[in-house]
């Protein structure tokens, strides 16, 4: 009897695994781009994320996802996508956190560097099993569009508003991936000579498909996606360089990626709703 009393003051409440699907989806949702919204408001409506990251209370998550956004100089996007993202990660019982990866200077813009700087950063503070590379102005409108890794890499943007919702190309791998983190390994992440715009999200398709991994997409009624407005930025001119270095990824890729991913960390803010990591990545050869 004293032994049976001993364990039920010690044995804390067993949480179960969360349900294969989660009960709180609410499929498409309506979303809303307020110019009057506030960081203070999105940080009240969010109490329970707590510096970027959360696990639901009642259940354990399946899986635990960094979500990886590469930025700068892009606030009014950053603001909605938090905005509507933690609900939404939320709604899918998730353990996750969200990284800004925020490119200090004005140097020619790197996102596919970023992103490589994102997954060994959020490394150092857990071991992740999945990871979202996610553009900033991209708002996800259907919560059953699942933001967890598969057996194989995973295109989570098959439609935009701005091209009528339909696959932009063939092989197009742009906007919102999902890589565990052994097929991000496996492929060396992105590569890191890509600088301006375009070209890198051809690249990571290249790598995956060299390993003979196959690329999947979730429904098309589904992987639906909002971009906020945004004419090109300076700093982000179209790389002219892109065909070329496409054609010698397969030479390149395991030499140029994550394993050559050189930079200096300036700060890694705790923000309430996310952590900011500002690197200093150098400039092209
Ligand atoms: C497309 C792809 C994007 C990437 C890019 C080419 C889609 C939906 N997206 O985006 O994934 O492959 O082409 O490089 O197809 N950014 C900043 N500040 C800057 C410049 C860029 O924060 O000054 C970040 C931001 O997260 C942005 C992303 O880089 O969403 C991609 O840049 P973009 O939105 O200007 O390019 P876009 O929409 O053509
Ligand atoms: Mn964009």
């Amino acid at each position: 009897l004293q032994i049976e009393a001993a364990n039920e003051i010690n044995t804390p409440p067993q949480k179960t695994k969360c349900p294969q699907e989660s009960p709180l989806l609410m499929g498409a949702v309506k979303l809303s781009f307020e110019s009057s919204l506030k960081l203070k408001d999105v940080e009240k409506d969010n109490k329970e994320v707590n510096e970027g990251e959360y696990e639901p209370s009642d259940c354990t998550a399946r899986q635990s996802v960094a979500i990886l956004i590469p930025h700068r100089n892009r606030e009014r996007h950053l603001l909605y996508l938090l905005h509507h993202l933690h609900p939404f990660l939320q709604r899918q019982q998730l353990h996750y956190a969200i990284y800004v990866i925020q490119q200090a200077g004005d140097v020619t813009f790197n996102r596919a560097k970023l992103l490589n700087i994102g997954y060994l950063e959020a490394l150092k503070d857990y071991n992740w099993d999945c990871f979202i590379f996610h553009d900033v102005d991209l708002v996800p409108e259907n919560d059953h569009n699942l933001y967890v890794c598969d057996m194989q890499p995973k295109h989570l943007v098959v439609g935009r508003n701005v091209t009528g919702y339909r696959l932009r190309y063939k092989g197009y791998f742009g906007g919102v991936t999902a890589l565990s983190r052994d097929q991000f390994f496996k492929v060396n992440g992105f590569s890191n000579a890509y600088w301006g715009w375009g070209g890198e999200d051809d690249d990571l398709r290249i790598r995956v498909e060299l390993q003979k991994m196959k690329i999947v997409r979730p429904p098309a009624d589904v992987a639906r996606y909002t971009m906020v407005f945004h004419k090109r930025d300076s700093g982000n001119e179209v790389n002219r360089d892109r065909m070329r270095l496409l054609g010698r990824t397969p030479q390149s890729w395991r030499k140029d990626g994550l394993n050559s991913c050189s930079y200096k960390t300036l700060s890694v803010e705790r923000m309430p709703l996310y952590v900011n990591v500002t690197v200093d990545i150098g400039k092209p050869l």
